[in-house]
């Protein structure tokens, strides 16, 4: 078992469900946090909880992942102590809208792919390099079930988690021979603020998408990705596919009337 005491973990998207959760998770590990989102303010509150839950060390700052530029700078503008990432977690990531194809909304595409896939390969670019050149890395991507099976009127949030899984296995082929490890932690419903933002801030239909049954925690992927993350050195998960005991894939529930 990898030990993550010290260990330099950066989680995009920590301000809020998955990425804090799982900010929490490797806190508990002792590891040292670097964490992002665009909501800086988040951090404020986020930071003491986080060291008293065991982080050795805090460390945020703003980032829109959509921004390639943005996400070098960020990057390249860390103090030095904060360069060695150990763990990437490239968990930023969102849906818009719930509608078929021929009548969505082109803004909402352009950021589900711009966040959920362009995103994700800017973060991976600029810190990869560096974990080849130490000899040691992880990188963890959020994908879903989303991915494995599509549902009606999400074709485009899907076609960007099947991205993310093409973009995963392309990694770790590509990394082949280094000892940076890939992994993409796929889960099905979490209850996390995704829906509301996917309904944009219509919290009333986001709660009826967990209604009847009982979904995935934040806690529960978190658990998973630090297990991910604690394997030993030669062991590689490729994928972890989890869902609630109410959910067997994308389209079938078990969801009780009310
Ligand atoms: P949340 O909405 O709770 O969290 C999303 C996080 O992503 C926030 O911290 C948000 O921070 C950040 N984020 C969004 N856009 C950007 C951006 N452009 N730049 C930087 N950060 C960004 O949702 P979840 O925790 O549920 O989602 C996390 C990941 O898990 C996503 O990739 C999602 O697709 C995936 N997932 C979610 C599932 C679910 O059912 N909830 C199931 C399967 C996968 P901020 O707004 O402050 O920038
Ligand atoms: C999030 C899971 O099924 O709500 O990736 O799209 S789902």
């Amino acid at each position: 078992m990898q030990k993550l005491n010290g260990k330099i973990v950066f989680i995009t998207g920590a301000s809020s469900g998955i990425g804090e959760a799982s900010a929490f998770a490797f806190a508990a590990e002792g590891a040292r946090l670097l964490l992002a989102a665009r909501r800086l303010e988040r951090f404020q509150e986020l930071t003491p909880k986080l060291k008293d839950a065991g982080a050795v060390d805090v460390h945020t700052f703003s980032l829109d992942v959509r921004n390639a530029a943005q996400v070098q700078s960020q990057l390249d503008a860390l103090p030095e102590e904060w360069k060695a990432i150990d763990i990437l977690v490239n968990n930023a990531g969102l849906s818009r809208g719930l509608e078929k194809l021929h009548e969505g909304k082109l803004q909402d595409w352009d950021e589900m792919i711009d966040t959920n896939v362009k995103g994700l390969l800017y973060v991976t670019r600029a810190v990869v390099p560096g974990m080849v050149a130490r000899a040691r890395g992880h990188v963890v991507n959020l994908g879903s079930t989303a991915g494995e099976l599509t549902y009606p009127n999400g074709a485009v949030y899907c076609g960007s988690k099947a991205a993310e899984h093409a973009i995963n296995d392309g990694l770790r082929q590509d990394l082949l021979g280094t000892p940076v490890r890939v992994t993409s932690i796929d889960p099905g419903m979490v209850e996390t603020e995704f829906s509301q933002v996917r309904f944009h801030g219509d919290k009333e239909r986001a709660a009826k998408v967990y209604q009847g049954l009982t979904p995935l925690q934040p806690s529960d992927v978190a658990d998973a990705i630090v297990w991910a993350a604690t394997r030993p050195a030669h062991v590689n998960i490729a994928r972890v596919l989890l869902t609630s005991i109410d959910q067997a894939n994308s389209l079938l529930f078990n969801r009780k009337q009310s």
